[in-house]
């Protein structure tokens, strides 16, 4: 079975989207990234970068195959299945460009004008068809509170995250092990969520309910 090093997190949660879509028996290995054990020895033997997500995979190809980085865990897993990815072919390339855009650069905030803009032209991220660049990206536009944005300003993005999230396996996978506006249970877990509240209330985030020259202005630009 598939274990996968997981906590309550955007890039962890692209997987659990994937083994929830793809109906792969898996466990899942919690590691508390607010009390640090993502640092600790035991966990660099998994993954050196001490990051999560991580996958280990007893039946790889060749013997066990650890994993980690979420685009190479998203891709290996879809190589593995023949899911959600095409074996060939310039659509194979249109999915892996926006995965690897994702990976490489979220979450910055200009993404969501490029994301937009593209499904104004395609039902999904990377064209006709759902595909591991849309499991990549749903997650990061879950946590857009956090960087100040709305869906209501991107109408197009919109209309793509609400339709993602009509799956059931979108919404298993996103709630594993706890849904984004949740921290988790461990007393590491309830101060961050009490300290992200609170910021979430500061002027921080209500400076971005302005319009956006009005917002640009009062940053100094
Ligand atoms: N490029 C990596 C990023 C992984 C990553 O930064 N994961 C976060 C959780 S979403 C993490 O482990 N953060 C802990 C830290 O940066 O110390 C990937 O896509 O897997």
């Amino acid at each position: 079975m598939l274990t996968l090093f997981t906590h309550g997190a955007p890039n962890p949660r692209k997987i659990t989207i994937f083994l929830e879509e793809a109906a792969l028996p898996y466990e899942c290995r919690l590691v508390e990234l607010y009390e640090g054990k993502h640092r600790d020895p035991q966990f660099l033997r998994v993954n050196p970068n001490g990051r999560l997500p991580a996958l280990l995979d007893p039946d790889g190809v060749d013997g066990p195959q650890v994993l980690w980085e979420s685009g190479a865990i998203l891709q290996y897993l879809a190589e593995k299945t023949g899911q959600f990815l095409p074996r060939s072919g310039p659509r194979r390339y249109d999915v892996l460009k926006w995965l690897y855009f994702q990976v490489a650069h979220a979450p910055y905030l200009g993404n969501a004008q490029v994301l937009n803009d593209q499904l104004a032209q395609c039902e999904y991220v990377a064209g006709t068809d759902y595909s591991i660049a849309d499991m990549a990206w749903y997650p990061w536009i879950e946590y857009r509170e956090w960087q100040g944005q709305r869906l209501s300003d991107f109408p197009h993005l919109r209309r793509w995250f609400e339709l993602l999230s009509t799956r059931p396996a979108v919404r298993r996978g996103a709630s594993i092990p706890w849904p984004y506006t949740e921290c988790g249970p461990s007393e590491a877990g309830r101060r961050a969520q009490a300290l992200i509240e609170r910021r979430l209330k500061g002027p921080a985030f209500a400076l971005t309910a302005l319009p956006q020259d009005a917002a640009m202005a009062n940053l100094g630009f």
